[in-house]
């Protein structure tokens, strides 16, 4: 792993608060793999951190989206932010779409970045091969408007799974040649990758990241399924016929569930062998799907409550996009006086 990376936990809090910037396309349904690689990190990080959560819908439509779909996702993700813990009262929340400034400064970054470094990205290549009828610029741009949201905020840290590691490192270039030509205009971004969770793999294919936009639901757990739903998918999850509960090369499906295990029971990987030492695969999953339905169960619980509330989400979304809106206006128009845009 490259010397930039932070390692969450041992992380030590800063002594003036640094920002955070993260977010998630409501793209699907959340899944485990955006709980424990992402928003289950940034709920920790609002005590010590300025935290600013975005529901990314301008990155959704990359890939062809249901319009009702979509605004009603984009409504889910926000409760979801909140039911998993993020406080209004201390951290930013708000959607892409309302905060124009992600599109403005997207279009001056993309004067700054290679067709060739674009071309590089593997989750373009990914997402190329699973949507080859739709190929369009915006998949192919996606880091740029990724990088876009990171240095409006002056983003010190983002928090993500390590699919996107890749991403804050095309971002940290395109600011560092941005600062090389224009003086000190943006904070160098770091990732800020979890420790345990940092990826989470498909249910039916673990070779394959867990994804809330795979079209078969038994591939991934949803944040707000139900606890049985949660408990049938592990039993049925792909393992090997080995027996043994070891994390080892080629066991990727035994190895994504103890991973699974122990983010939600903070075990090693020695303790859990030693835990189901001797014990068949059957006791296993049951195990790891009880703890995975324990670990949801408050956030299912706050979710069924909050997503009822529209007027207090949308009042978060508001109150989220106006501050956004405010801190990211100071960064665009300096980007728009650097570059020699005449001003207003
Ligand atoms: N399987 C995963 N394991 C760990 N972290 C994950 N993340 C996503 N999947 C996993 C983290 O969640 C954050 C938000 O991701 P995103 O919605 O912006 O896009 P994504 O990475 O492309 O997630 P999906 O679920 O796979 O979406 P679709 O299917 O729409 O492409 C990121 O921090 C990501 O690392």
């Amino acid at each position: 792993m490259s010397e930039n990376i932070n390692i969450a936990p041992e992380q030590a809090a800063p002594e003036k608060r640094k920002r955070i910037f993260s977010g998630v396309q409501p793209s699907g349904i959340l899944t485990l793999g955006n709980y424990l690689g992402a928003i289950k990190n940034w709920v920790a990080l609002q005590n010590d951190y300025d935290c600013l959560y975005c529901v990314v819908d301008l990155h959704a439509i990359t890939v062809r989206q249901v319009p009702t779909d979509l605004r009603r996702r984009t409504l889910e993700g926000l409760a979801l932010y909140v039911a998993c813990g993020i406080d209004p009262e201390k951290s930013i929340m708000f959607v892409q779409s309302h905060v124009p400034s992600h599109a403005e400064l997207a279009w001056v970054l993309g004067c700054y970045t290679g067709f060739g470094e674009l071309s590089r990205m593997t989750q373009f290549k990914d997402k190329s091969q699973k949507h080859s009828d739709n190929i369009n610029a915006g998949l192919f741009t996606y880091p740029v408007l990724m990088a876009a949201d990171i240095l409006l905020y002056q983003a010190d840290l983002v928090p993500v799974g390590l699919d996107q590691k890749q991403h804050i490192e095309i971002t940290r270039d395109v600011a560092q040649r941005f600062n090389g030509i224009y003086g000190d205009v943006f904070t160098i971004p770091e990732p800020y990758i979890p420790k345990t969770g940092m990826k989470i793999n498909s249910l039916t294919d673990p070779t394959k990241k867990m994804s809330k936009s795979d079209p078969n639901p038994a591939s991934f757990v949803a944040i707000i399924e139900s606890r049985d739903e949660t408990i049938r998918k592990i039993k049925r999850a792909v393992t090997d016929s080995d027996a043994v509960v070891r994390y080892a090369e080629g066991k990727d499906g035994i190895n994504n569930l103890m991973t699974i295990y122990s983010s939600f029971t903070g075990k090693s990987f020695d303790e859990i062998e030693k835990e189901f030492d001797g014990k068949g695969y059957g006791d296993f999953k049951a195990a790891v799907g009880e703890v995975c339905a324990d670990g949801l169960e408050n956030v299912r619980a706050e979710y069924a409550r909050i997503i009822k509330d529209k007027a207090y989400l949308e009042g978060i979304m508001k109150d989220g996009a106006e501050k956004a809106l405010y801190l990211s206006k100071k960064t665009l128009s300096k980007v728009y006086k650097k570059v020699g845009f005449y001003a207003k």
